[in-house]
């Protein structure tokens, strides 16, 4: 019986030596010490042992069960930590790899423009409205002192929808419906943005749709000289401090007089360059005193009303501001053109 035990332990030590697998080992263990395990039939036969013989056999019996148990214990062990080494390896986090950038959107070029140049007349008190963009001849040309046949209606080409619809080519109807509106009898001091629309051949300089702001002030006693230094505010806001500004004599039919504003060139400092054209001034929006016509049509008296009115191109300002050389460039959202200009 005593080497029946040793072969015993010496077969389980092996095995439990052999095996690299938890279930295995599992099924060692039941095997030898289980109830129908190995050493247990054998301890079950103890009983035919006599009195004598049962205290040597049952200590060698007592050894092996101990040595197989302790056996079993360092390899579960031995096997926990092979298969917790295992998985920390295969779920390493490399901590010092670069994260994967999360993609932020940003406005529109021109977006920013507008709301740069919106927040400066908003602090010179003026509000900002907008109105549709199918317009109608009334108010797209009529109200604006351009009656049927007048020859400017041939300068703007327009998209027309029926006879008296259409995109409109300028957002002065806006203005000219904020004066219905306001009947005559309180101020206008307003500056509209917005989309309008031109049957013009796309090139780099012309678009069939592009971006204006334009603003009326009417009131009493409005004068040229408070055009000219609302438009000098906004020259040296938008371009800097140190430029100056220059009224030229112009022509608008709905206004009179009417005059374009240059600033002075800051490549070249006003000694003419190729940016300013050898001129060292560059042309940035026209404007001039409302039309005595423009206010009656709009409900005011041009014996006690005056106005003044100016235009801009947003994309002509972001053009000069960043240097920007072609207009196709702010609708054909290139993002790498785009997000150069996207605020951190
Ligand atoms: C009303 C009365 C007067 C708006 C004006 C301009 C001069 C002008 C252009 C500049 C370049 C537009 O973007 S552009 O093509 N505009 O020069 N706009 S005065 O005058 C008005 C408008 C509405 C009731």
């Amino acid at each position: 019986m005593k080497e029946q035990l040793e072969a015993i332990q010496a077969e389980a030590l092996e095995r439990i030596y052999q095996t690299e697998d938890m279930k295995e080992l599992q099924d060692i263990k039941v095997a030898y010490l289980g109830k129908k395990g190995s050493l247990t039939g054998v301890l079950r036969g103890m009983g035919k042992l006599s009195k004598e013989e049962r205290p040597a056999v049952g200590e060698i019996a007592n050894r092996v069960r101990e040595a197989i148990t302790v056996s079993l214990d360092e390899k579960t062990e031995k096997l926990e930590q092979a298969e917790l080494e295992q998985q920390l390896q295969a779920e390493t986090i490399d901590v010092t790899l670069p994260g994967r950038p999360v993609k932020v959107g940003g406005s529109h070029l021109l977006t920013n423009i507008v709301e740069e140049i919106e927040d400066l007349f908003i602090g010179m008190g003026y509000e900002i409205r907008e109105g549709p963009e199918v317009e109608t001849d009334f108010y797209n040309f009529e109200a604006l002192n351009l009656p049927k046949n007048h020859p400017a209606r041939d300068m703007q080409d327009t998209f027309y929808i029926t006879n008296e619809l259409l995109m409109r080519t300028h957002t002065s109807p806006v203005q000219a419906r904020t004066m219905r509106e306001f009947k005559g009898e309180k101020p206008v001091k307003m500056i509209c943005p917005g989309k309008v629309y031109r049957r013009d051949t796309d090139d780099a300089t012309h678009s069939h749709q592009f971006t204006q702001i334009e603003g009326l002030y009417v009131d009493k006693n409005v004068r040229m000289s408070d055009l000219k230094g609302t438009l000098d505010a906004f020259a040296k806001k938008m371009f800097g401090e140190d430029r100056e500004i220059r009224l030229r004599p112009s022509f608008f039919p709905f206004t009179e007089p009417s005059v374009e504003m240059d600033i002075s060139c800051k490549v070249c400092n006003g000694e003419g360059c190729n940016v300013c054209k050898g001129t060292g001034w560059i042309e940035i929006l026209g404007g001039g005193m409302v039309h005595p016509r423009v206010l009656e049509m709009g409900g005011y008296d041009p014996e006690e009303y005056s106005g003044f009115a100016f235009g801009m191109g947003p994309e002509r300002i972001a053009m000069l501001k960043y240097g920007v050389n072609d207009i196709r460039q702010f609708y054909t959202n290139d993002i790498r053109f785009l997000k150069q200009y996207h605020h951190a």
